[in-house]
């Protein structure tokens, strides 16, 4: 952490940069910091590989650069990556490198960070919780702008203060963040309810047909690229189909799979107790413990039909069968 804040006052140019199809904590995270360096006169822009979801009004998100190809940083500009391993960060990845200098901050599992300088805590609810404390070690003023990002980063890795990630540190610095005139309400609503009435009847769709195997404790769906198109539905907003799967009462793992493009399937996974990053780096994903994602390349029927049956053996045999032991 103090290597983290020395490093951040050395240089005066950052680039900072979040994982591909951003999420709130990622945002939070990006935000918090550029807002941060910025108070301590650094010069500083924010980069995404893909667009910044809709429902979110934070202050500042108007300044992330969408840059799709070719990202190119200046000789003198030190790069930070939030939220993920440099690899992540979609079509950014390739110009990481010609930065000046290099900081990975993150608490996803399964990596151990790449770069100069690497801060990556499994054990932290969020990013935006590591950031927070960078900030406090920098002698940041947390403003409401700041207070905001890492709020509603915080407010989006734990599913609103409701998963097994939320300790009593995460409430504590959730008050402090309160305390800056943060607005929980619409936060919240915009986070976890503000989708387009086209996701809603997809949502609809799905719902009718989840499916359901080890005495219900496998939950999934599948949604094709044409049922996206057929409901006029964003295949990339829709990684939180998950959740509904979720609900069920008897769920132990749920598993959507959405084909984003023809042929490209995102699996999402997400589990009440069993490690499902490990079912998820089994198929060169990776994420966390209870809320892991793939992305896999393929006929969707068959992919899916592949990841039910490891799923299936995994909860079962409560462990990866050696058959099944293959990279993807
Ligand atoms: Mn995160």
């Amino acid at each position: 952490m103090k290597q983290i804040a020395a490093a951040l006052k050395e240089y005066d140019n950052y680039v900072i940069v979040g994982h591909e199809h951003p999420d709130p904590d990622s945002l939070g995270s990006m935000l918090g910091l550029y807002f941060g360096l910025k108070q301590l006169g650094k010069s500083c822009r924010m980069v995404s590989a893909d667009p910044i979801p809709q429902n979110l009004s934070w202050p500042g998100l108007k300044c992330i650069e969408h840059i799709p190809t070719d990202f190119e940083p200046a000789h003198d500009e030190c790069i930070i990556v939030v939220d993920c391993e440099p690899a992540r960060t979609g079509s950014i990845a390739p110009g990481i490198q010609k930065g000046k200098y290099l900081i990975n901050i993150d608490h996803h599992r399964g990596h151990r960070g790449t770069g100069d300088m690497v801060y990556v805590d499994p054990s932290e609810a969020a990013t935006s919780v590591i950031v927070y404390r960078i900030l406090k070690e920098l002698g940041v003023q947390i403003d409401r702008n700041i207070a905001t990002a890492l709020y509603g980063g915080i407010v989006g890795d734990t599913g609103g203060f409701r998963y097994a990630n939320t300790t009593s540190e995460v409430l504590r610095i959730g008050a402090a963040l309160l305390d800056c005139g943060v607005e929980p309400d619409t936060i919240a609503r915009e986070i976890f309810a503000s989708q387009p009435l086209s996701f809603m009847k997809l949502l609809g769709f799905a719902l009718d047909n989840l499916q359901q195997d080890v005495d219900g404790k496998l939950v999934w769906v599948t949604v094709s690229y044409d049922d996206f198109k057929r409901f006029n539905a964003d295949p990339v907003q829709t990684d939180h189909l998950v959740q509904y799967a979720r609900m069920v009462d008897t769920t132990e793992v749920a598993v959507v799979f959405r084909e984003v493009e023809p042929g490209e399937i995102r699996v999402g996974f997400r589990a009440n107790s069993v490690d499902v990053e490990q079912l998820a780096r089994h198929f060169g994903g990776g994420g966390h413990r209870l809320a892991s994602g793939a992305k896999i390349m393929g006929d969707l029927d068959t992919v899916a039909r592949e990841v039910i049956e490891t799923a299936r053996q995994y909860l079962i045999r409560g462990e990866l069968s050696e058959r099944n032991h293959k990279r993807h």
